[in-house]
């Protein structure tokens, strides 16, 4: 048996819109429609946003209650509700989500660029919503954009307020960022090696054409990976996939390529020591 590996599919996202791709799922049960069409494929994680019937964006607590629970009777995969939103909302509205106790939800370890906007992260708003996440019973993954947030996300860790093991997601690949080669995923495991030991899991998410070849280099490496509609609309040059599922049977086929076993729900709640849902 290989070692194990957790994908998430990103189903939904913030940015991509239906003049994009006509399979980004927008209601309650296109959205758990999607979720359990990626449980098959693979996924034992949703990363969760969600929309207003006209596409917006939107953290409302009754669109994410909505959303989880048509996930919930369709599924047994774990949810994970974004904190971070569409770039521009303030803190009080990405933290809604957080109402309907997720068993994850992600934490973003610094400000960046993302495209041609900022997406706002100071160091008290990353405090404030690792204890609104602890607050909520949610497991916290960390998402680090640039070298300096994985310094940020320990610095929480020695501030003691966040808990190991701590699980980290490397997003790579967003124009203003750091890059999605394989080089500076090495250099980002290493230093997180470095500075948290074992005492931390990972996973990568690249963006656009690098999503796929990203989750390949992850799997090699130990890690865990992130797919879905969210960062990537595409299967193939020019090809758009048809929802996320085919993207996660791209990333599982590459993962079993490298010797890895494929988890479920259950046996990913139990590497990330999640709290019973
Ligand atoms: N939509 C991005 C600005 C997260 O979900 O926590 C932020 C994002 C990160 O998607
Ligand atoms: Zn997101």
């Amino acid at each position: 048996m290989g070692t194990p590996m957790i994908l998430t599919a990103a189903i939904v996202g913030a940015e991509v819109t239906r003049e994009q791709t006509p399979h980004l799922p927008i209601t309650a049960e296109e959205i758990a429609r999607e979720a359990k069409r990626c449980r098959d494929a693979g996924a034992a994680v949703i990363h969760l946003h969600v929309r207003e019937p006209d596409g917006a964006p939107t953290q409302s607590e009754r669109r994410f209650r909505e959303a989880i629970e048509a996930i919930r009777a369709e599924t047994d995969v774990i949810v994970q509700t974004s904190t971070g939103g569409a770039v521009g909302m303030g803190a009080d509205e990405r933290l809604q989500p957080l109402a309907c106790r997720p068993e994850m939800a992600t934490l973003n370890c610094g400000t960046t660029n993302f495209g041609d906007e900022v997406f706002e992260n100071t160091r008290p708003m990353m405090r404030e919503f690792a204890r609104r996440i602890r607050a909520s019973g949610a497991t916290p993954e960390l998402e680090i954009y640039e070298i300096g947030h994985l310094d940020a996300a320990m610095e929480l860790a020695r501030e003691g307020l966040i808990d190991k093991p701590y699980h980290v997601q490397f997003v790579l690949g967003i124009r203003g960022a750091a890059g999605a080669r394989p080089s500076v995923l090495k250099f980002l495991v290493g230093e997180l090696r470095a500075m948290a030991g074992d005492d931390a899991t990972w996973a990568v998410a690249a963006v656009g054409r690098h999503q796929l070849p990203m989750a390949a280099l992850a799997a090699e490496m130990g890690g865990h990976a992130r797919v879905g509609l969210e960062d990537n609309i595409y299967l193939d040059k020019g090809v758009l996939s048809e929802g996320s599922a085919p993207l996660v049977e791209r990333a599982a086929t590459a993962a079993r390529h490298h010797g890895r076993d494929i988890v479920d729900p259950p046996r990913a709640r139990h590497l990330l020591g999640l709290r019973s849902p």
